[in-house]
């Protein structure tokens, strides 16, 4: 089947993982030949340069004097139905249950039944959000309610249907990287900016939220590095960040830790480091070891969430108990100090990367939903 498609897309235009999938996805559906419409308040942040297919709508929200909130929710279930009736969109891909799903469930109310809904699941909304009792019944009601629903790990399906007691049928679509933008850079100039010759790079890539347990990539590095030259690298900013520079000090590592702030080429960056540490304690997939992966980056991390089901313990990178420290510097050493390993090792993550986690196919995984539910297949 392949008839274009008109597809409206809300995610969360600058939050990590969600906003880059959702972003990414709309960017392959316009190449593809699709039109793509985005619809939020402001321009997702990994939309990139102008192309014919793709339009962004931005949702003003009314400050009127009576509201002590902004009704953002409202104004983007109207700014939803707007669009798809002007563009006669076919369908609406929300990604993110609260409020986009909530929101797209409102926008259908007012387009009919032709406007079909499709919710994907990335972690938080479940995770953290479902937990809360005033929540937990609109969060139901808009999963139950879209036409589809997808989850990105059977994890966070199987956390999706404990939480909210879901029975209806959810999708899996893993988080994905396009080849073309993630494989492994030359890093020579920029690496030696951190780096003497002969270190080793960890490094940790995250929003600093306490779920990723950032502390504890402090006290794994520090065990690695009493056995290995090695450097630890942070990227991007967070509510936990002044609290992991106090620690680093306080261990006497600032000479060896380099904080790179928010990065756009996270491809680039990536390609620095010997090792990806990951210890969150929840993790619905954990894009960013994927992004690694696809650079031939391994992961040593926690075996939170959907983590297993993309780092394959022993080949693809190392996975410990979440908080079990000492066992993920056992594992960052066995790799550091045996080459050979550690080639097998990247090796593995790019064919994984390659074979399981490919843009290409994953669009495809979408465009079936998407036609599906079209009852166009
Ligand atoms: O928690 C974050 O880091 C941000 C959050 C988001 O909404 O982008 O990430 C969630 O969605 C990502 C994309 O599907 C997943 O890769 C992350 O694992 C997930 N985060 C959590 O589950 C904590």
């Amino acid at each position: 089947m392949d008839s274009f498609l008109k597809i409206g897309i809300t995610c969360y235009p600058s939050l990590g993982g969600s906003g880059v999938v959702a972003t990414e996805l709309g960017k392959l559906l316009a190449e593809k030949g699709h039109e793509v419409h985005f619809i939020s308040h402001s321009v997702p942040f990994r939309l990139g340069s102008f192309h014919k297919n793709i339009k962004y709508h931005e949702v003003d929200v009314s400050d009127y004097y009576v509201f002590r909130y902004p009704p953002y929710d409202l104004s983007l279930a109207t700014k939803m139905a707007q669009v798809a009736k002007q563009q006669e969109l076919d369908v609406l891909h929300v990604h993110y249950a609260v409020p986009h799903a909530v929101c797209a469930f409102l926008a259908k109310q007012m387009v009919g039944d032709k406007l079909k809904v499709v919710t994907t699941l990335h972690g938080t909304d479940i995770t953290v959000l479902a937990q809360d009792e005033s929540l937990k019944d609109l969060i139901r009601l808009a999963i139950n309610e879209s036409d589809a629903v997808t989850s990105v790990s059977k994890d966070l399906t199987r956390e999706t249907r404990e939480v909210l007691d879901i029975t209806r049928e959810i999708d899996l679509t893993y988080n994905f990287v396009d080849p073309r933008e993630y494989y492994p850079r030359n890093t020579c100039n920029c690496k030696n900016d951190f780096a003497e010759p002969g270190e080793k790079v960890l490094m940790h890539i995250s929003n600093f939220r306490p779920v990723k347990r950032v502390g504890d990539v402090v006290d794994v590095f520090k065990k690695v590095q009493e056995q290995v030259p090695a450097k630890l690298l942070f990227v991007g900013e967070g509510p936990d960040l002044p609290k992991i520079q106090w620690k680093i000090r306080e261990m006497g590592l600032e000479n060896k830790v380099h904080f790179l702030g928010k990065q756009d080429d996270i491809a680039q960056v990536i390609s620095m480091a010997d090792l990806l540490l990951l210890p969150s304690e929840k993790e619905s997939f954990g894009l960013v070891a994927l992004e690694a992966m696809a650079c031939g980056v391994p992961t040593v991390g926690s075996i939170a969430g959907g983590i297993p089901e993309l780092i394959t313990h022993g080949e693809t990178g190392y996975l410990a108990p979440i908080g079990d420290v000492d066992a993920m510097a056992e594992h960052c050493l066995a790799l550091l100090t045996q080459p050979e390993q550690m080639n097998r090792f990247r090796e593995a993550c790019l064919q994984r990367a390659k074979n399981d986690f490919s843009s290409e196919r994953m669009m495809q995984t979408y465009e079936s939903i998407y036609y599906r539910v079209l009852q166009r297949e």
